[in-house]
């Protein structure tokens, strides 16, 4: 069975305590249980993970790059969050690790704030998805199925 692994970025581990007209009001451990059972149904496991350092994600996309050459990855799932906008080293690791990356945001971020319209993962990344909430994991993990 091939690993589906959901990377979370920086200030993700606060979901459900601020902002939640915004984000809703699910924790980050409810979207683990969502990831969960999404991949029950599709015949993935779950290596779901958060971090709050850019370099840390960029080690977990060389890892995940590995792990797909090695077969035992399906792909990742990508929630950046703020280092969406600003971070070339996380395109640069997608592109270097040749990984199936589908990028996800919770929020819409082309209908919010302008800084938020560009996007570094996007030209590396072989989806974008935003603005379907918290369920938009669920919907992402069945797309990367479909990939396979
Ligand atoms: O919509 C998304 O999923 C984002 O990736 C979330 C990021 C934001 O910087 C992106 O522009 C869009 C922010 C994640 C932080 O989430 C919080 C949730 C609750 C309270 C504080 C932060």
């Amino acid at each position: 069975m091939k690993t589906a692994l959901v990377l979370n970025g920086p200030n993700l581990n606060l979901l459900g305590t601020r902002e939640p007209d915004i984000y809703g009001s699910q924790t980050l451990a409810d979207v683990e249980k969502l990831c969960h059972a999404a991949c029950v149904t599709h015949g993935f496991t779950l290596d779901f993970r958060q971090s709050n350092h850019e370099g840390v994600l960029v080690d977990w996309i060389q890892e995940a790059g590995r792990g797909q050459q090695a077969g035992t990855v399906a792909g990742v799932i990508l929630n950046a969050g703020a280092y969406t906008h600003t971070s070339v080293a996380l395109h640069d690791a997608i592109k270097g690790a040749g990984v199936t990356l589908i990028e996800l945001h919770i929020s819409n971020v082309h209908a919010r704030e302008a800084f938020r319209h560009h996007s570094c993962i996007s030209p590396a990344a072989r989806a974008v998805m935003a603005g379907f909430g918290v369920p938009g994991y669920a919907l992402a993990i069945a797309a990367l199925a479909s990939f396979s």
